[in-house]
């Protein structure tokens, strides 16, 4: 991405509650990332687990990620406050998990914390069929009260029970694996089912502006500033 971009990018950005940024990363790193992925589900995931958190505590490939400068190019056109790394996760769906992610913001998930954004990027090409990413453009700007509990597997706990949009608003994201979705913790989105008997990996890594420690940002361990306030 050239620099130039980055305004086009921030205002998208700003009006819809997420940009999509084709093609981040090429096959090869996919593939890479993907088998680092099953390793650290099974050597770190609770069985059957099909969501890992603090991927980057143990593993030095996903760690890197989270600082990878083409990531870190789109992440300062949209962060004006600098950037600090939080936490990343591994959401993985295949023939036996099927489920959709239900709608939500994750701003639930760390409520009276500073605002916070993520990057989601699926390991393979991402569809309606296999689970891919589902969005509310706009969405981010409204508050969304109404929750309860989540998905049968307990892994997603909240969920949005006063959606009030129609089907035409949703965006279903269907794109290349490597393509990176940003988005706002406020926007509104979950998942399709994957109905496709088919992997989907996907590595999201969660961000925020620099400062002095929030009492929830102890639990993340590999938090870091990539880059500081002053720096832009
Ligand atoms: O990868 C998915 O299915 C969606 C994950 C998600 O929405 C989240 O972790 O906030």
């Amino acid at each position: 991405m050239k620099v130039s971009d980055s305004p086009t990018l921030a205002s998208r950005y700003d009006r819809d509650g997420f940009v999509i940024v084709p093609d981040l990363l090429n096959g090869k790193e996919c593939d890479r990332l993907k088998t680092e992925a099953r390793r650290v589900l099974d050597e770190h995931a609770k069985p059957g687990a099909s969501v890992h958190v603090h991927v980057a505590v143990v593993s030095p490939l996903f760690r890197t990620l989270a600082e990878e400068p083409r990531i870190v190019t789109v992440l300062k056109a949209v962060m004006p406050h600098g950037v600090m790394f939080l936490s990343d996760k591994i959401v993985y769906k295949s023939p036996e998990k099927t489920f959709p992610t239900p709608w939500h913001i994750d701003s639930f998930y760390w409520r009276n914390t500073r605002p916070k954004l993520s990057v989601w990027i699926p390991l393979d090409d991402a569809t309606a069929q296999n689970g891919t990413l589902t969005v509310v453009p706009g969405s981010h700007r409204r508050d969304w009260r109404i929750v309860k509990m989540g998905t049968p597997s307990g892994e997603f706990q909240y969920e949005i029970t006063d959606a009030d949009w129609r089907d035409g608003d949703v965006v279903t994201c269907n794109i290349k694996r490597g393509t990176a979705i940003v988005f706002s913790d406020r926007l509104v989105h979950g998942s399709t089912a994957n109905t496709a008997g088919k992997d989907r990996y996907a590595i999201i890594s969660t961000y925020h502006a620099p400062a002095a420690d929030e009492a929830f940002d102890l639990d993340f361990p590999a938090r870091k500033v990539i880059v500081p306030a002053c720096a832009r």
